[in-house]
């Protein structure tokens, strides 16, 4: 069978910033497969048998980003998986990754050439907007870091680490940015807006 090549786009943003929410709306309304790289580490985190899960505990809590190789094999995985249960399932919004240079470096590694990165998603807002939206879910998420100790780590984490590689995508002209700070359908009114331009 003719296997495609992986089509993928990233969803950076701030923690809060509604990268989740979006890319649930984006699966709706077009064919991707969401891969969030959070919820696969929460995920092997409490399986059974888990080698890594104490790890992905301490670093989720303290706001920290996790080795890549533990994460890349997490992604690598899910996209194989899913590309073998339906051939035609080869487009990804990898959302919450790469976050550093570290995953940068461990993404070129395992699938440079084995996957085309097509554009970065870029949720934009302020960093109170994003505290403010996870203290709300934190009432009732049961995430372990929804708690402004982990909450400023967090942001801090992204303005020093994520950040940078949205500008490094942003000089190769691979950055498609969306206003995050308005309600969720005006948010993906202008998802669309890129989406059907990007194809
Ligand atoms: N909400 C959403 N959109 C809204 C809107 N437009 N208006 C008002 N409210 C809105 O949304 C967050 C909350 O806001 C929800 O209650 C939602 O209803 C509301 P959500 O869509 O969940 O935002 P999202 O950006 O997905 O927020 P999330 O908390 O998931 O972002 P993070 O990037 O912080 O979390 P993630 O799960 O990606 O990562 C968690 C941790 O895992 C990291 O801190 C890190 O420790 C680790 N990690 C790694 O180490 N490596 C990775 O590659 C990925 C994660
Ligand atoms: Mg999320």
């Amino acid at each position: 069978a003719l296997i495609m090549k992986p089509q993928v786009v990233f969803v950076l943003g701030g923690p809060g910033a509604g990268k989740g929410t979006q890319c649930a709306r984006i699966v709706e309304n077009y064919s991707y497969t969401h891969l969030s790289a959070g919820d696969l580490l929460r995920a092997e985190r409490s399986r059974e048998g888990s080698e890594f899960g104490q790890l992905i505990d301490s670093y989720i809590k303290d706001g920290k980003i996790v080795p890549v190789e533990i994460t890349i094999n997490l992604l690598r995985k899910a996209m194989e998986e899913t590309m073998e249960m339906d051939e035609k399932k080869f487009r990804f919004l990898i959302d919450g990754f790469p976050r550093n240079e570290d995953n940068l470096q461990g993404w070129t590694t395992v699938m440079e050439g084995k996957a085309n990165v097509k554009f970065v998603l870029f949720f934009d807002c302020t960093s109170e907007v994003c505290i403010d939206r996870c203290l709300e879910r934190g009432k009732s998420s049961g995430r372990t870091d929804d708690n402004r100790a982990s909450l400023e780590k967090r942001i801090q984490t992204y303005l020093q680490s994520t950040r940078p590689i949205i500008s490094l995508y942003e000089k190769q002209g691979k950055v498609r940015t969306v206003d995050a700070s308005c309600g969720v359908d005006e948010v993906f009114d202008n998802v669309k807006a890129i989406l059907d331009k990007e194809g």
